[in-house]
């Protein structure tokens, strides 16, 4: 990808984790000399705390995200259908968590959210996000990239999907008890994408273990696509020949398609996606093609134009 280091947009960027907090910690770390474990911050207090932010992520025409509307306007269709997720979504238990990588690789196998956390360097990036439904914000996720959790699994020759899905439990999701509804809420992306650097996988928000209603304890954060590819509360990842066949594809073929790449002159076929709304404030502002991240991520896409990339 591209690392600009002043991009002609380049605005500055309110903290999204105060550096003082981050800074006191590893400096009390480093004085140790020991590691988050070794200092018994372990668990869930390791999916986003004192990680440091990897500046080549910025935000470019936009501020953060006040963090209270990010946290009070979300989409979880497996607790509500309205933007008020909390407090039904509390009754999801993000630890202890297993997470099973399966399908066509070099040998399926479970591992507990922290241990995988454990395996993966965490760093903080500031990433764009941008709903179907024309509503955008701006969040310092926490996380890893995707692409090192495909090498972690080994996938096996032939493997040219990464599947994810969400949890089934209705005695904890009572969305789920919606039978008309393709459950469990399953996303994909080729191989290719996976391996992009901007597939990212987040274990943390503003600074903190990441909250049940953003899909604790790992949801995915794909910032060129519509959010619904961003698939919440993941317990199981599945490399796969076959492209898979996603939820709202399921429901809605022909208005949430497979690519989802977000784009500005191909509207959704019951609104323009040429403008959003930026959560917390009265802005209406000019969507951007691929969100922005054309420089990124255009390439994947040369030898698809038969496809249907947009929506
Ligand atoms: N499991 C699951 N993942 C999901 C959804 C969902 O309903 N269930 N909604 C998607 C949609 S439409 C959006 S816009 C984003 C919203 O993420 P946020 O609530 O963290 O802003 O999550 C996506 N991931
Ligand atoms: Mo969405």
């Amino acid at each position: 990808m591209l690392v600009r280091t002043k991009p002609r947009w380049w605005i500055a960027e309110s903290a999204a984790t105060p550096e003082s907090v981050f800074l006191d910690r590893r400096r009390i770390v480093q004085a140790f000399g020991l590691g988050l474990a070794g200092m018994g911050i372990g668990g869930d207090a390791a999916a986003a705390e004192g990680v440091a932010r990897n500046a080549a992520y910025t935000l470019g025409d936009r501020a953060l995200t006040d963090e209270r509307y990010a946290s009070s306007y979300n989409n979880f269709y497996e607790f509500s259908t309205s933007k008020t997720v909390t407090p039904m979504s509390d009754a999801l238990k993000p630890r202890p968590w297993r997470i099973r990588i399966d399908g066509l690789v070099e040998k399926p196998f479970e591992i507990d959210i922290d241990d995988l956390i454990a395996k993966m360097a965490l760093e903080e990036r500031l990433y764009r996000f941008r709903c179907v439904e024309a509503w955008a914000m701006a969040v310092p996720w926490t996380g890893f990239p995707l692409r090192r959790l495909v090498d972690f699994a080994k996938p096996a020759a032939g493997a040219k999907y990464v599947v994810m899905r969400t949890f089934l439990d209705k005695s904890v999701a009572p969305g789920q008890k919606q039978f008309w509804y393709p459950w469990p809420y399953t996303e994909g992306v080729t191989l290719e994408e996976a391996r992009n650097d901007l597939a990212f996988m987040v274990t943390g928000i503003y600074g903190k273990t990441l909250p049940n209603q953003h899909g604790a304890p790992l949801r995915l954060a794909l910032p060129w696509k519509y959010g619904f590819k961003s698939v919440k509360s993941i317990n199981r990842i599945t490399f796969s020949a076959e492209r898979p066949r996603t939820f709202w594809e399921a429901l809605q073929d022909s208005e949430y398609g497979f690519w989802a790449n977000v784009n500005p002159k191909v509207p959704h076929p019951r609104w323009s996606q040429a403008e959003e709304r930026v959560l917390g404030t009265g802005d209406r502002v000019p969507t951007l093609l691929f969100n922005g991240y054309a420089p990124e991520v255009a390439d994947l896409y040369k030898d698809l134009q038969k496809e249907r990339l947009w929506a």
